[in-house]
C-alpha cells in the first residue's frame, strides 16, 4: 500500500473513533493541502453528512466569537458534541492565540465533547474556503453533532464558505444603520437567521427596523421567512442565546420538511465544490509545473507597464499547461 495510503488510513481511523489529535493532524493537512489530504478525505467522506453545519458571520467586532461560545455552550449543555471552526483572523480562537482561548473561554475549549480550531489565511494559491470545508468534514465524520463556522462576513472566500452551511446566521449590533446598508447583498440574502448582537446597547429598535426592511425586499424562494434574535452575548447569563439555538433549530426543521429543496441545496454545495476542487487542482498543476518563484510578481510588473496583457499571458501559461 502506498505511503499516503497507510497514513491516511490509520488517521481516518483515528478521526472516525472521535480522536481529537487524529483530527487536529487531519485539518492540518487538508489545511497545508498535503498529498496525503486526498486519500483521508477519500475514505471518511462516506461517512459526512450528519453534523448540522451552522455558519456565523458578521463584521468584525460584532460578537461572532463571543456568541459561538455561548451558542456552543447551549448545544453542550444538551449532550451534544460541538466542533467550531473559526475562519477570523482577528478570532481569539486565531492562530497564535489558542493560549487566549483557553484564557478566554477556560470552559468550552477544556471541555471533551468540544473540538475548537482556527483556519489559518492562506497564500495566492487560495484554497481558504476548500480548507474549511474539508475540515468541517472531518469533525462531521469525528461524530460531532454541530459544527459552528465563524467567518468575517467581508470577501468572496467567506460568502463561499456560509454558503454550504445547513444554516446561515448574520449577526450585526446596533448603531451600525451604515453598516446594514453596506453588508454585502450577498450576505442578505444568505442569511437564514438574524442576531442583533450587543442588544445591550442604544438603538435596537432602529436596527430591527431596518433589518426588516431589507429583508421584506430579499424575497426566499424557499418561502422562510428569516427571524430576526436580540441578543447580549455578554451578559451572564447570556440574553437570547436559547432564542438564537430555537431559531436555527426551527430553520433546520423547515429544510428537513423539505426534502426536494435540500436535495436541491445539497447538490447546488456540491456543484460548487467540485468546481471549486477541480479550478484548485488545475490551478495548483499549472503552478507546479509551469510557475516558477517570483513569476506572479514579474508577471504583474509587465502587466501594469503593458508590456504584456493578461489574455496572451493566460493563453500561453493554459497551453503550455495543456500540452504537458
Ligand atoms: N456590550 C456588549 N459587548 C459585546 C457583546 N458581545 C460581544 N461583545 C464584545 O464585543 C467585542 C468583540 O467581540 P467578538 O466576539 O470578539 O466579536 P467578533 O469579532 O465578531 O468575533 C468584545 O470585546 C466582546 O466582549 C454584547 O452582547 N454586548
Ligand atoms: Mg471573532
Amino acid at each position: 500500500m502506498p505511503d499516503n495510503e497507510s497514513v491516511a488510513a490509520t488517521l481516518a481511523e483515528g478521526i472516525l473513533a472521535g480522536r481529537s489529535r487524529a483530527i487536529a493532524r487531519g485539518i492540518s493537512l487538508v489545511e497545508n493541502d498535503d498529498p496525503e489530504a486526498g486519500s483521508l478525505l477519500k475514505l471518511i467522506f462516506p461517512r459526512t453528512g450528519r453534523a448540522s453545519v451552522i455558519g456565523l458571520t458578521g463584521a468584525p467586532g460584532a460578537g461572532k466569537s463571543s456568541l459561538t461560545d455561548k451558542l456552543a455552550q447551549v448545544y453542550v449543555d444538551r449532550q451534544q458534541r460541538v466542533g467550531i471552526v473559526a475562519v477570523d483572523p482577528s478570532s481569539p480562537f486565531s492562530g497564535g492565540a489558542i493560549l487566549g482561548d483557553r484564557i478566554r473561554m477556560p470552559k468550552l475549549a477544556m471541555h471533551p465533547n468540544v473540538f475548537i480550531r482556527s483556519m489559518a489565511t492562506r497564500g495566492n494559491l487560495g484554497g481558504l474556503a476548500r480548507a474549511t470545508t474539508e475540515a468541517v468534514m472531518l469533525l462531521d465524520a469525528a461524530g460531532y453533532d454541530v459544527v459552528i463556522v465563524e467567518t468575517v462576513g467581508v470577501g468572496q472566500d467567506e460568502v463561499d464558505i456560509v454558503k454550504t452551511a445547513d444554516a446561515t446566521v448574520v449577526v450585526v449590533v446596533p448603531g451600525m444603520g451604515d453598516d446594514i446598508q453596506s453588508i454585502k447583498a450577498g450576505i442578505m440574502e444568505i442569511g437564514d437567521v438574524f442576531v442583533i448582537n450587543k442588544a445591550d446597547r442604544d438603538g435596537v429598535e432602529r436596527t430591527q427596523m431596518e433589518l426588516e426592511a431589507l429583508l421584506e425586499l430579499a424575497a426566499r424562494s424557499d418561502g422562510w421567512q428569516p427571524p430576526i434574535v436580540r441578543t447580549i452575548a455578554t451578559a451572564t447569563p447570556p440574553v437570547g442565546v436559547e432564542e438564537l439555538a430555537t431559531a436555527i433549530a426551527s430553520y433546520l426543521e423547515c429544510v428537513a420538511r423539505h426534502p426536494e429543496t435540500r436535495a436541491a441545496r445539497q447538490r447546488r454545495i456540491m456543484e460548487r465544490r467540485l468546481l471549486e476542487l477541480i479550478r484548485d487542482r488545475i490551478l495548483r498543476q499549472v503552478w507546479q509545473r509551469e510557475l516558477r518563484d517570483g513569476w506572479l510578481e514579474e508577471a504583474l510588473e509587465r502587466i501594469s507597464n503593458r508590456e504584456l496583457d493578461p489574455y496572451t499571458l493566460v493563453d500561453d501559461i493554459v497551453q503550455k499547461a495543456l500540452r504537458t
